[in-house]
């Protein structure tokens, strides 16, 4: 409903306000339209935008299953490419874990993240949905009633408000939503004290697996994004610019970290895109606050070692879809109860696995004791099967 003020829109309603496009944001709006549930997504970037952030690429299972299960992974199924291998590299060695043959035995489905909220926003679009393009949360107020309001700066500029029964916010780690928190709320951070220097490269992959390299120099990362793009990461100090160092010196570096001389050389190419990343992590408990709920990275940022926060989103996107449909269509709000503590248990056990990749790709300053823990971690991963199901339940799972 538009309530209208001197002839232009200054406060409309939804049932669901939902704050974010990305993967959360647009799951959740997808599943409540298709329930029927009256709901809008609040978008502070362009449509263009959104469509074409570079992000992550690699999805499980689990986000398939339920991507499939919703109707939306026909994109992903036809373009999207199938990876079950990850090869580890050190200065003296080099081994293949085929994590599809190891644990429950699950494969990654690579396909980039803007071609997924593609999808996902014409989807949505074509149902019907509501999308507020480059409309700014500014804050999330009383929330602890049950009649929350989001206030807005508009496409135009000016002020506005949205009432609701219920917000969502999916906008991300500095979004509305968490600085709308009551004072109650908890925030774990940690900060695992390393960067990467992620890059974009116009270049066919290097090998047919994902590549980790401990290199005294730091970690070197190779992930295909496609046939003619590759995804590379560089372990880089804390607070350096994007652009501080040349693509031969990236290239360079690539080579050095990945033995490229013993091993096989990297297919070189333009670098599209570069970005620097600190690895940091946290979780806010609950994710529940009266009216207002998180989900994806507005709920827990994860480092991104280990690829779970996309998949994440989508896991507590369809749990929050369910819970609200049932409060809202059905007056039972049980599923919406138990909603904080069901994703934080999958949440955690994401931050335990993204913690212990993250310590073993890594050199840090911490001395030989931690360098030779390392080597340890990596030798037991390399010839205990048991370790090595371990690892592939817990990198293919959410
Ligand atoms: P998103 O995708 O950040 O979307 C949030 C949206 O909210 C909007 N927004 C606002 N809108 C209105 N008002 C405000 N005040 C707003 N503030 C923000 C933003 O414009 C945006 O459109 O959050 P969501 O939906 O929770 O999804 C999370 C994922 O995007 C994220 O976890 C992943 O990209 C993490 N990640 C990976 N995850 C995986 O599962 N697999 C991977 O392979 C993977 N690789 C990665 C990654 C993240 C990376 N970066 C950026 C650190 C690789 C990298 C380099």
């Amino acid at each position: 409903m538009t309530k209208t003020l001197n002839g232009r829109a200054a406060r409309e309603s939804a049932d669901v306000v939902i704050l974010g496009a990305g993967p959360a944001g647009l799951v959740l709006g997808i599943l409540l339209q298709a329930t029927g549930v009256d709901c809008v997504i609040l978008e502070r970037s362009s449509r263009a935008r959104v469509e074409s952030r570079a992000r992550a690429g690699f999805l499980v299972p689990n986000t398939v299953r339920i991507l499939e299960r919703h109707g939306l992974a026909e994109g992903l199924k036809s373009r999207g490419q199938l990876h079950g291998s990850c090869e580890f590299r050190t200065e003296e060695l080099r081994f293949r874990l085929d994590y599809k043959n190891l644990g429950n035995g699950g494969q990654h489905t690579v396909y980039p993240q803007q071609n997924l909220v593609t999808d996902l926003v014409a989807h949505f679009l074509g149902a019907g949905g509501r999308i507020r393009w480059e409309t700014e949360a500014l804050g999330v107020l009383d929330a602890e009633g049950e009649r929350p309001y989001v206030t807005t700066r508009e496409e135009d500029g000016r002020p506005g408000r949205w009432d609701g029964r219920f917000v969502a916010g999916c906008d991300g780690r500095w979004g509305a939503a968490r600085r709308s928190l009551p004072a109650g709320a908890v925030r774990h951070h940690h900060d695992h004290g390393v960067s990467w220097l992620g890059l974009l490269a116009e270049a066919p992959p290097s090998l047919d697996a994902v590549g980790y390299a401990l290199h005294g120099r730091g970690f070197a990362g190779h992930m295909a994004r496609g046939p003619q793009i590759t995804r590379y990461y560089l372990q880089c100090p804390r607070g350096m610019r994007p652009d501080a160092w040349s693509e031969e010196r990236i290239w360079a570096e690539l080579a050095l970290r990945m033995g490229a001389e013993r091993h096989g050389p990297l297919t070189e190419g333009p670098i599209l895109e570069r970005g620097t990343v600190d690895l940091e992590c946290d979780v806010v408990e609950p994710l529940r606050h009266g009216s207002l709920l998180l989900a994806g990275d507005a709920a827990s940022l994860t480092a991104p070692a280990a690829a779970k926060g996309a998949n994440l989103a989508v896991l507590e996107a369809e749990l929050l879809a369910g819970a609200l449909t049932e409060v809202l269509t059905r007056g039972d709000s049980g599923a919406l109860d138990r909603y904080s503590a069901q994703c934080l248990a999958h949440i955690w056990r994401a931050q335990e696995f993204t913690a212990w990749m993250t310590r073993l790709l890594h050199a840090t300053p911490d001395g030989p004791f931690h360098g030779s823990l390392r080597r340890a971690r990596l030798e037991s991963l390399r010839t205990s099967r048991s370790h090595q199901d371990w690892f592939a339940e817990n990198y293919v799972g959410v």
